[in-house]
């Protein structure tokens, strides 16, 4: 009787602290999915392409297309310590017209997150390393193909084209590149985003779930910021030292809206 009570004493209370336990254990040996999703809006409303909109500076464009490269994934748990995606599998090239380049797709060890950080375009090592290894959305004679340029070997890091009543030619054209060139002196557009996790839902990735971080892209951004673009005045950007401002503005065109676990 006394040792039956014994057993049953232990169990319950190994039971109960067992049931009390229910913050999930992580094991950071285990990879797990996480997804990244840039959803392009254009203010307040979905960005949908062949839309009007209007710019800060109160000009009128229909957007045709938005395309840009995300690379170099980095994330911070909550304890602080710093998990980077392996650089091979970090190029992604959103496209606001395929469906499927919408979500980042990565696998990073289980734990909870509280920084995401990524480059906006392509570093300048990548940029400069030889073609074999520069495979998937950066073949530039595949998915690519549309962003870069020959002439300058480099990436467009972001492209937005569209047409506007304020441009004498009726076409706007954005494409927004630049890696530093092979000397420090050519334009340098790659920026790094850096965005908080904590506040809008810290994701917990686990195996066996999916975990998706949902971020709105507000492409209008590019317009407005440090300086004010007018499309009469610059209805088209490329390699130009007024691509900068641009990026400069761009920047700020992410934002981490929910998670969901
Ligand atoms: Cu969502």
């Amino acid at each position: 009787m006394k040792q039956f009570l014994i057993t049953a004493i232990t169990s319950i209370v190994l039971f109960s602290s067992c049931k009390k336990d229910d913050t999930p254990e992580y094991n950071s040996n285990i990879k797990a999915p996480l997804s990244i999703e840039f959803d392009n809006v254009a203010g307040s409303s979905d960005l949908e392409l062949d839309g009007g909109y209007k710019t800060a500076n109160g000009d009128s464009i229909y957007i045709t297309k938005l395309k840009y490269y995300v690379s170099n994934f980095k994330l911070t748990r909550t304890d602080g310590t710093v998990y980077t995606v392996p650089q091979e599998d970090s190029y992604f090239l959103v496209d606001e017209s395929d469906e499927a380049t919408h979500e980042a797709e990565l696998e990073i060890p289980e734990g909870e997150y509280k920084t995401l950080s990524f480059t906006l375009g392509v570093d300048s090592l990548r940029s400069t390393m030889d073609i074999s290894q520069r495979t998937g959305v950066l073949d530039p004679a595949g998915a690519g193909a549309d962003m870069y340029w020959t002439w300058n070997s480099g990436y467009i890091f972001f492209k937005l084209e569209g047409t506007s009543p304020q441009s004498m030619m009726g076409d706007v054209m954005y494409h927004i590149g630049g890696f530093g060139g092979y000397s420090s002196s050519t334009i340098n557009n790659i920026k790094t985003i850096t965005l908080d996790l904590s506040t809008r839902g810290v994701p917990k990735v686990k195996s066996g779930k999916q975990t998706n971080v949902h971020l709105f892209v507000d492409a209008l951004k590019m317009f407005t910021g440090a300086t004010n673009v007018s499309i009469a005045a610059n209805p088209m950007v490329m390699f130009d030292p007024f691509s900068i401002s641009i990026a400069n503005n761009y920047v700020s065109m992410f934002k981490h809206d929910h998670t969901e676990n």
